[in-house]
């Protein structure tokens, strides 16, 4: 069957919305790829939770936050595959290569806000799966998606803007991003090994790629977004791979590093049906000969099981 997205969904096609025309936009080829990225996602999402159904209910958090985040990114995939969730934004700076110069009476960029939609609710989610698996108390968590969806909606705000005052916005997410970066790479690691080897492995893996991956999409939007220095359908290459390594591949790491870590060792005690409410998880932490609730660091700064049971069984 052929891809007819560019015209079904454009008015006046190829790219219009509102009745303004980007001409520079993706091609059948991009929209291809975009549909090939949805499937990986689909595929991801159905693959995780179903394997959620191999973990009792109470220890499936990890499968829960990671089925979510390649789910919400499936719907955005499809939704740039079908050359929606985008607008025209005329570029700063006009360039010779005929990929990305438009035409002499238009150089509007095709400009997915879809992408930062996506973002917006799973890079906070990409950073729950990290910082629990660190045991960082939850006022530092918080914290740190805050700064992280201060980063994503200044990416946002500077890729819909035409004059360089996106650079500004620039500027603002990659100082909030540092933030992001620097509890990831030293705060958080410093919980995680407090953890025990097993976990401070599980987290040193997952936190070095993220960062390491992280570090890319500024360089990304900078040639996209910012500079029109690549073609919108070689911006779906990059962040395409970008995200299917961020996310699916992500996910595949931190479940197989989860495998054997039972949650309530990370401070996260969470009550299964069958268990007595007054007893928390008590009798989980007694049975892994746990220290978590008595060091202090490891309860995501929750009173402690053993004083108050029923403020901290979720
Ligand atoms: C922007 C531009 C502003 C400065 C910075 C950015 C970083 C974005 C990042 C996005 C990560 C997305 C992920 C998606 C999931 O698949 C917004 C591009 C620093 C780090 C991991």
């Amino acid at each position: 069957m052929a891809n007819d997205a560019l015209n079904v969904n454009a008015h006046p096609a190829p790219h219009g919305v509102n009745g303004q025309t980007s001409s520079i936009g993706i091609t059948v080829r991009g929209s291809d790829w975009y549909w090939a990225v949805t499937a990986i996602m689909t595929v991801a999402t159905f693959v995780i939770a179903g394997l959620s159904f191999t973990k009792p209910r109470n220890h499936r958090i990890f499968h829960y936050i990671t089925a979510a985040i390649t789910m919400v990114a499936a719907i955005a995939y499809f939704t740039m595959g079908a050359d929606l969730g985008q607008t025209p934004i005329t570029v700063e700076f006009k360039r010779s290569n005929p990929k990305v110069s438009g035409t002499p009476d238009n150089q509007d960029r095709e400009i997915f806000y879809v992408r930062y939609i996506d973002w917006t609710i799973t890079t906070p989610l990409l950073l729950l799966d990290l910082l629990l698996t660190a045991g960082l108390p939850w006022p530092t968590i918080l914290y740190t998606i805050l700064l992280d969806e201060v980063m994503i909606i200044t990416g946002l705000v500077g890729a819909l803007v035409q004059s360089s005052y996106k650079w500004g916005y620039f500027v603002f997410g990659c100082a909030a991003f540092l933030w992001v970066a620097w509890t990831v790479t030293w705060t958080a690691r410093k919980h995680a090994i407090s953890l025990g080897n097993d976990i401070a492995r599980t987290y040193t893996i997952c936190g070095v790629w993220t960062i390491f991956l992280w570090f890319l999409y500024p360089i990304a939007w900078g040639l996209c977004e910012g500079g029109n220095v690549i073609s919108p359908d070689s911006e779906a290459v990059f962040y395409g791979i970008l995200d299917i390594m961020a996310k699916p591949v992500f996910g595949a790491l931190l479940l197989w590093g989860h495998r054997n870590i039972d949650p309530s060792r990370l401070g996260l005690h969470i009550r299964d049906e069958h268990e007595d409410p007054a007893s928390g998880s008590g009798a989980h932490q007694a049975e892994k000969g746990n220290k978590d609730s008595s060091d202090g660091i490891a309860n995501n700064g929750v009173t402690p099981a053993t004083a108050t049971p029923a403020t901290n069984t979720v």
